[in-house]
């Protein structure tokens, strides 16, 4: 199993947590050794990351998650009740589909591209962001319990999520002293083995000058 990444890829985070927390092994292949035609030809939208598996090419986080999960059910990432299954996956999707969509690197240089200046640019990222965590805080306030995890005793699909959108926003200056919920979890994340593993700093092509 090939996983086509790169250090700082936050979706790419998502699959690394998954893998590990799965427990398999798989050869990290970073995109910035491939020539961008090179990879476009294995990802034709050039996004990252993408999971080769079985001599066949998978593209999109949430679509490599289900099958690392329908394909190695061993240690399940969704919880087994449907209904705290739906809201792990509405939590997930908020951050994917919204929250990083919106504020992605290639979204901040459209914007910058096309007259947003700076402090314009920042506004866009603390709206959409801010927005976002108010609604993953209220979500985690509202639990049928207090889980350690956001929606169970162990980690799984929520906080593999949680935890490099969290990491994202820290990098992009957004202040999160008001969610409390979203923060402990993520630190509760931040010390387990699987999640540091997954870290930017700990990826074979982290720079060596990276902060
Ligand atoms: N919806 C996609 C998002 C993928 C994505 O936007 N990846 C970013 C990095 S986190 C990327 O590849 N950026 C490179 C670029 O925009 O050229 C997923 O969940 O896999």
């Amino acid at each position: 199993m090939k996983l086509y990444t790169r250090w700082q890829n936050s979706a790419g985070e998502r699959v690394r947590i998954a893998l590990n927390l799965k427990g398999l092994d798989y050869d990290y292949v970073s995109v910035g050794s491939l020539g961008a035609q090179a990879y476009a030809a294995i990802n034709p939208q050039g996004l990252m990351p993408a999971l080769e598996l079985d001599g066949q090419v998978f593209t999109q986080s949430a679509a490599i998650l289900d099958l690392l999960e329908t394909r190695f059910p061993e240690r399940q990432l969704l919880p087994a009740d449907p209904v705290r299954r739906a809201h792990a996956i509405a939590f997930g999707a908020i951050i994917a589909s919204e929250m990083h969509a919106l504020t992605v690197n290639r979204v901040r240089k459209y914007l910058a591209g096309h007259g947003i200046d700076e402090a314009g640019l920042a506004q866009w990222v603390q709206h959409w962001q801010g927005e976002g965590f108010a609604a993953l805080e209220a979500l985690l306030a509202r639990r049928a319990q207090d889980w350690d995890f956001c929606y169970g005793e162990v980690p799984g699909w929520a906080d593999l999520h949680l935890a490099p959108q969290v990491a994202a926003a820290r990098r992009l200056g957004v202040v999160l002293e008001r969610f409390p919920l979203v923060v402990a979890i993520t630190e509760r994340c931040e010390s387990l083995p699987a999640f540091i593993a997954a870290r930017p700093e700990a990826q074979p092509d982290f720079p060596k000058n990276a902060g």
